[in-house]
């Protein structure tokens, strides 16, 4: 196979592309002839997670699965992208504890509340403004942005294409691949 695994743990506020760029990522690596597999936090609350909610310790609970799965896959050689708000610094810190520190890659789309709120693709962010949802990451509950991070700045809208392309310069660089 020639790859260690490794975890790329993508974190970001609702709607600043996670989802996306997990899978452009996940495809080009693909084309590379690694294997790969991602676990979307929005999925994995549809089975593994579904008892969870939003709350500060369900959400942790939420993260630390996801961290232990996503482990899981690593061991076995996998790099594995994980995709998830996960706004605790904590919670992230936990997961990376889980790993040999250098496998644990993460990854912040640093795309402003605005913008994330004015592309509103399920509508998530008007229900919560409207009181609907209570407790939505960046509205009315927090979002910690990481330290030592690749930072993927959104700001000019590059592609998913181009911030997998990114990730993907720096797996490289760093003997990932
Ligand atoms: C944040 C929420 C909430 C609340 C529902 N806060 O953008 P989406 O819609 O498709 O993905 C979001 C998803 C968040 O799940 P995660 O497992 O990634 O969250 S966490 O890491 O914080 O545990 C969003 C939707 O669920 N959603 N209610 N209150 N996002």
């Amino acid at each position: 196979l020639g790859q260690k695994g490794c975890v790329v743990w993508i974190t970001g506020l609702s709607g600043s592309g996670k989802s996306t760029l997990a899978c452009a990522l996940s495809r080009e690596l693909h084309c590379r002839g690694h294997l790969t597999y991602v676990l979307d936090g929005d999925n994995l609350r549809h089975g593994l997670n579904r008892d969870l909610s939003f709350k500060a310790e369900d959400r942790a609970e939420n993260i630390r699965r996801v961290g232990e799965v996503a482990k899981l896959f690593a061991d076995a050689g996998v790099i594995c992208i994980a995709s998830l708000i996960s706004p605790y610094r904590r919670d992230r810190d936990a997961c990376r504890a889980l790993l040999p520190h250098s496998n644990f890659i993460e990854v912040f789309i640093d795309l402003p509340l605005k913008i994330c709120e004015a592309r509103d693709p399920k509508g998530l962010y008007k229900l919560a403004r409207t009181g609907k949802i209570k407790g939505f990451t960046g509205i009315d509950d927090p979002y910690e942005p990481p330290i030592n991070v690749i930072k993927m700045k959104d700001g000019e809208c590059p592609s998913p294409k181009a911030m997998a392309k990114q990730v993907l310069c720096y797996l490289e660089e760093n003997g990932y691949l």
